[in-house]
């Protein structure tokens, strides 16, 4: 079986439909075809730049265009982002994001204090993403000799839908930083948000656009809106955990290796929601009480879960030694 990118909308169309049991039980039988559905990555997030971002995302606290009360704060220090990553990795976090509210990467001296954190958290044995904003290909080649792994790069809704949600960049903007990324040959994590007002449609158009690209991202991740006070979208009405987990199948079985990861969201879940999405195909999550901003299961609920359900945590660079055997599926 190979992986495909001439996913037609109505394919994508016809699998998001289906009755939801069946369509979990095609993702789970993809899922495992491809993956070990047991294990699933352990991720922690860091924000190392908060807030006083340019940028007009509706969904976004840290947008300098929205009142959302949230102090902006420095570039964080290398110290501190290596105290944050000991303490994430002894915690069995095998990957780290570090976050800032940035449009774009610019070419100074906080540019070179972040490859200096991906130096030090890579030398961790973590594999280091990173979500910056929009860079160009030499900056993407400046990071991955740093030892960057991944880098994040949201594509967040539909084409169609992208201008109701952000008018500060387009969407070609996202696809050329995700092209800038991919050529240097680091690792692509992509995906979206779902529960910003648009249609089923908008969602399947995501999906299509993600799986269409020269070479599925390495990650998707699938995030529920989480709805902050003083954005624009503050009274957004929280998605069904079965859109969730349509979101999380449908990514699943059209791109059959990627990690999918359940997203932010998780802290309104319960257990027994959280296990429909892990049985719908996710093999990832973002571990740590917060998320960039906004709270997040702790680390002992999360260990709880993983016990009950009889989950292990993911080696670091699995998926490259998947890469490696994947060939003998294709
Ligand atoms: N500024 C960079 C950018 O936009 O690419 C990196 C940081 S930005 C916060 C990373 C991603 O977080 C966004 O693309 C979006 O998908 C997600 N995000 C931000 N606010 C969110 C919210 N309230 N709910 C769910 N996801 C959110
Ligand atoms: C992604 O897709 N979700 C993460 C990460 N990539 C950078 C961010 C979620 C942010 C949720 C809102 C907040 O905590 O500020
Ligand atoms: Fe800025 Fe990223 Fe938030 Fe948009 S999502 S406002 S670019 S930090």
């Amino acid at each position: 079986m190979s992986l495909r990118n001439d996913w037609t909308k109505e394919e994508i169309e016809s699998i998001y439909s289906k009755p939801v049991l069946e369509l979990i039980y095609q993702a789970a039988t993809v899922h495992r075809q491809y993956n070990d559905p047991n294990e699933v990555q352990v991720s922690t997030l860091l924000s190392i730049k908060t807030g006083g971002c340019p940028e007009n995302c509706s969904y976004c606290p840290q947008s300098i265009h929205h009142n959302t009360g949230l102090e902006p704060e420095r570039l964080l220090s290398l110290d501190e982002v290596m105290t944050k990553a000991s303490i994430a990795s002894q915690n069995g976090s095998t990957r780290f994001c570090m976050g800032a509210a940035w449009r774009n990467v610019k070419n100074n001296k906080q540019f070179d204090r972040v490859i200096d954190m991906v130096k030090g958290v890579n030398s961790l044995g973590m594999e280091v993403c990173c979500t910056l904003g929009m860079l160009t290909k030499e900056q993407a080649e400046r990071l991955k000799d740093a030892g960057l792994h991944a880098y994040n790069h949201n594509l967040d809704t539909s084409e169609g839908h992208y201008a109701e949600i952000i008018t500060t960049r387009s969407y070609k903007d996202r696809l050329d930083t995700l092209e800038h990324v991919r050529e240097t040959g680091l690792n692509v994590c992509s995906g979206g948000i779902i529960g910003l007002g648009e249609t089923k449609e908008d969602r399947i158009t995501m999906l299509h656009t993600l799986s269409n690209l020269p070479k599925h991202p390495e990650s998707v991740p699938v995030n529920a809106l989480v709805a902050v006070k003083g954005t624009p979208l503050e009274n957004q009405e929280r998605v069904s955990v079965w859109e969730m987990v349509r979101m999380i199948a449908t990514a699943r079985i059209i791109m059959p290796k990627s990690q999918v990861r359940l997203s932010a969201g998780r802290q309104e879940m319960s257990v027994t929601e959280q296990a429909f999405c892990f049985m719908a195909g996710a093999s990832s999550i973002f571990a740590g009480e917060k998320l960039l901003t906004t709270p997040n299961p702790d680390v002992n609920q999360d260990k709880m879960m993983f016990e009950l359900l009889g989950l292990k945590p993911m080696a670091a660079f699995k998926g490259q030694e998947r890469e490696a055997c994947a060939t003998e599926f294709n």
